[in-house]
């Protein structure tokens, strides 16, 4: 076997997004296009070469045939040894675990996220430092310029290896060790939550629940967890086996695209407690009887309970939340004396806040919860956080949360997606906004002032980096907020998110429904963006 140098040319769209390297399957499959952005990586990251690499995926069609390419490339450019999960199959908050406690150099996240799968659909990389974070955005451009220059990928010429058996092996002289993929996760949950008290909140006579993998890496997980160890009926997890195309569907954990878990929440038998994770584990939906738990008012609800929950009961430094997240958990953190941050989209911008101790619960509206305990949103892990509240409690889901809005106020909130639009349309209807914003400050709209109207930038207080352009705010006197912003994860065109934030501190408006309560501020968005004009849509593609 030999290592063998080979001449390569850059592809121009290399350039990672929201959250790694996202592009249709057909794209990846192009000779040398997953090479030159692997090889890009290796450049970026010298620690690399003679480090420890983990690498997963979320089982998504070209994830096997993904990780024998990037073995063979880790072992040319110098990689000491490789942990790679049974399958290729790892969640994105595991591997974020197994790079911290076997301290390796990082870790190679394959996925696509919630994006659909398959031989037409998409499939993604993302790189995690040594912290077991996404590679910060100073790094994912170093990573794009090496990617717009490179001359040649080095590659060994060895064949595959197999990666169903948990087994050592060797590629090339590096060391190869294929592990059970859920073992070190699951034994790590039963060290944060109380799974006593959650095994008897399941035993109990009457309790009910559903969870649901759709079809995506969550399923082992998921299995072991609640039907093995904390003694859920077998069934309990649905759709538990990943396949390569999530069934044909979204495995996205939402309204729309989880329906079927959503109806067995419905009515009068109506099971307890339902929640959905994502393709690739690190999103959750949390329903309880009849009820939906935003993804915003899910990250408050955590950190007004925190120190309920074992991980968390010495207290906890404070909590970071999204742009377009609700402002529910600021108001939490403002009554317990916590730490707040308002950052960018996108999991990255936690890293270094989680880092430093200055928060340890962070979130986004986009179902995506999680803590120091790893370094990415964690899906199951927000599951087993609902179910040890529910336990401890002694409160069904609904009750938790209309408790919650009664002492800090009920942030209604819904998104609006506007799905592969034409770039160019996007990219004008943002233009045209932006230089609209100055005017609207002190103007009153709909019967409220704006207070402020700006093009959302971030300083990270740790190490005081700059990240622009996050999107267009515009918030109001009494706490409302609408926010624009282009999707960075979508692989056709562009996609338009709308988010739509209103505050109703007194209980007896607490209980309206969100698109009634939130429909005046909706027209009063697509009126200032012309959102209709300009996109010749009259509806959006998805609402959540
Ligand atoms: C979306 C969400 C964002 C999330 C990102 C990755 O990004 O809005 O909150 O961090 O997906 O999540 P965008 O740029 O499309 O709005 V995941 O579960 O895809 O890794
Ligand atoms: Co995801």
């Amino acid at each position: 076997m030999t290592q063998q140098k080979i001449t390569t040319t850059p592809f121009d769209d290399q350039r990672p997004g929201t959250s790694g390297l996202r592009k249709r399957v057909t794209r990846f499959q192009l000779p040398n296009y997953l090479e030159n952005f692997v090889q890009s990586i290796f450049n970026k990251v010298p620690a690399l070469t003679g480090g420890v690499l983990v690498i997963g995926g979320d089982g998504r069609y070209y994830n096997r045939e993904a990780i024998q390419i990037i073995l063979r490339m880790a072992t040319a450019n110098g990689v000491a040894r490789c942990i790679v999960g049974r399958g290729g199959i790892l969640s994105t908050p595991a591997v974020s675990h197994l790079i911290r406690k076997y301290k390796t150099t990082g870790g190679i996240i394959l996925s696509a996220s919630h994006n659909p799968g398959g031989p037409d659909g998409d499939f993604g990389i993302k790189f995690n430092g040594d912290n077991g974070g996404p590679a910060s955005e100073s790094l994912t451009e170093a990573i794009f310029a090496e990617s717009q220059t490179i001359k040649e990928y080095l590659i060994s010429d060895a064949g595959d290896i197999s990666l169903d058996e948990e087994y050592t092996t060797e590629l090339d002289g590096m060391p190869v060790a294929i592990i059970d993929s859920v073992d070190d996760y699951a034994e790590f949950m039963s060290q944060l939550f109380d799974f006593d008290a959650i095994r008897a909140l399941i035993a109990k006579p009457g309790f009910s629940m559903a969870i649901d993998s759709m079809h995506a890496v969550t399923g082992p997980y998921a299995k072991q967890i609640f039907e093995e160890m904390l003694g859920a009926p077998e069934g309990t997890v649905m759709n538990g086996i990943p396949l390569e195309d999530f069934g044909g569907g979204h495995p996205d954990p939402n309204l729309v695209y989880a329906a079927e878990l959503v109806e067995k929440t419905r009515g009068d038998n109506g099971v307890d407690f339902a929640a959905a994770t994502d393709g690739d584990g690190d999103r959750n939906m949390v329903l309880g009887k009849n009820f939906f738990v935003t993804p915003s008012d899910s990250l408050a609800v955590m950190v007004a309970n925190a120190t309920l929950i074992p991980a968390y009961k010495n207290g906890i430094s404070g909590v970071a939340r999204s742009m377009p997240t609700s402002q529910a958990a600021d108001a939490v953190a403002e009554k317990l004396g916590l730490n707040s941050y308002e950052t960018p989209t996108g999991w990255k911008f936690f890293g270094l806040l989680l880092d430093a101790d200055k928060i340890t619960l962070c979130g986004e509206e986009s179902f995506g919860t999680g803590s120091n305990h790893v370094r990415e949103k964690d899906g199951l892990w927000a599951v087993l956080f609902w179910l040890n509240l529910l336990a401890v409690r002694n409160e069904s889901v609904e009750e938790i949360v209309r408790s919650h809005w009664k002492t800090y106020g009920r942030n209604y909130y819904t998104r609006y997606d506007y799905e592969a639009i034409d770039k160019g349309i996007a990219d004008q209807l943002i233009a045209q906004l932006t230089q609209t914003l100055p005017q609207l400050v002190g103007t009153e709209l709909g019967g409220n002032r704006v207070s402020y109207a700006d093009n959302f930038s971030y300083t990270d207080p740790v190490d005081g980096s700059v990240s622009s352009n996050q999107g267009l705010r515009i918030g109001f006197e009494n706490g409302a907020r609408i926010i624009f912003r282009l999707s960075g994860t979508g692989t056709e065109g562009a996609t338009l998110r709308v988010y739509l934030e209103k505050i109703e501190r007194d209980e007896a408006n607490q209980q309206a429904e969100t698109a009634e309560v939130m429909k005046p501020l909706v027209d009063l968005a697509l009126e200032l963006a012309q959102i209709g004009e300009l996109t010749g849509r009259d509806a959006p593609t998805v609402i959540t």
